[in-house]
């Protein structure tokens, strides 16, 4: 597909276009994601997520600046399935991101909602693996949140940033809702706020109770105005990194991935054309309405549907 060779050349507006065509789950983008697979696997994936105003575009953005200084290519996609109308890039984002739209190496796209989360998880996914064969470095991936759906956005990265603030009692809603078990660096930004150094001691304690994992999570203190902690938090992540390459946790951690991601596609198909084909049977409402009278359960129909449909695949 020519979409496909430009791409892979570097054209940024081929990039956008088979973005939006994979986006829209249109058949050209399920095309394209198969023709770019081999030339993925290449960009190294951090997600930020943490609660709204916590400061994830903020660090994002001081990230960017930092990897631009090593002369890194980046990608950034932002997912706020909070903002239906922005489409998620709220204002205050397109502003701090606008200076880097003049940068070749520099590529930002933001996703709003679209049907339902778990589609969201997929279509980011799938973005994410476009902006990989566009040949980034590193792709940085904001979410808003700390809910299940957050966090199943958050399982493409191979690094994980929880971001939390010295107020409100973020860190004790972290350590309650075990997001902390998902985080490989935690960022206690705002650190110039009041009670940042009693916010990093919560954490360090709850970290010291948490023995399940071999990797220990970082804490890294930052405050985005003055830069201070960005070049650690750089750090942490790079350490993290490393120790996923020497223990062998990165092979294994992108094998599982690849199978998920298979029985992820295969549930789905088989769900599709489950549905295709019930929806043709002709005595299907027929039951519906016996099940409705009480002459017939749920599950046997179930059953015997299933046993139909035996026939029908072999
Ligand atoms: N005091 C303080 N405010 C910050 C810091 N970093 C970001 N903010 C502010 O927090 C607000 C939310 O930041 P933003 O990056 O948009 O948060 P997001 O919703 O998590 O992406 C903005 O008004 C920022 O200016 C910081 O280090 N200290
Ligand atoms: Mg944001």
């Amino acid at each position: 597909m020519d979409i496909v060779d430009s791409l892979l050349r570097g054209d940024r507006r081929a990039l956008a276009k088979a973005i939006t065509l994979v986006e829209n789950e249109r058949p050209e983008g399920e095309e394209i994601l198969r023709e770019i697979h081999p030339h993925t696997g290449n960009a190294y994936i951090i997600g930020f997520t943490g609660s709204p105003g916590s400061g994830k575009s903020s660090l994002v953005d001081a990230l960017v600046n930092q990897y631009r200084m090593d002369r890194l290519k980046v990608g950034v996609i932002a997912v706020d399935p909070t903002s239906p109308f922005t489409g998620g890039a709220l204002l205050g984002d397109r502003i701090r991101m606008q200076k880097h739209t003049l940068d070749e190496g520099v590529f930002i796209r933001s996703m709003g909602t679209r049907g339902n989360l778990g589609g969201l998880a997929r279509t980011t996914k799938n973005v994410a693996r476009i902006i990989d064969a566009f040949g980034v470095d590193i792709l940085l991936i904001e979410t808003v949140g700390v809910g299940q759906s957050e966090i199943d956005i958050i399982k493409v990265a191979d690094t994980s940033v929880l971001v939390l603030t010295p107020a409100g009692g973020d860190s004790v809603q972290a350590i309650k809702a075990g997001v902390m078990e998902i985080a490989d660096v935690l960022v206690v930004n705002k650190s110039d706020l009041p009670n940042a150094n009693r916010t990093r001691t919560e954490l360090e304690l709850a970290l010291e109770l948490d023995t399940k994992r071999d990797w220990r999570p970082l804490i890294v203190q930052t405050i985005t105005f003055s830069g201070q902690g960005i070049e650690e938090l750089k750090e942490a992540i790079d350490r993290h990194r490393n120790y996923l390459q020497q223990s062998g946790e990165f092979i294994n951690m992108r094998r599982q991935r690849i199978r998920q991601e298979v029985m992820d596609n295969l549930e789905f198909l088989v769900k599709t054309s489950v549905w295709e084909k019930v929806i043709q049977m002709d005595n299907f409402e027929k039951n519906v309405d016996k099940i409705l009278k009480k002459e017939k359960d749920p599950i046997s129909f179930a059953k015997e549907v299933l046993a139909e449909l035996g026939k029908t695949f072999n």
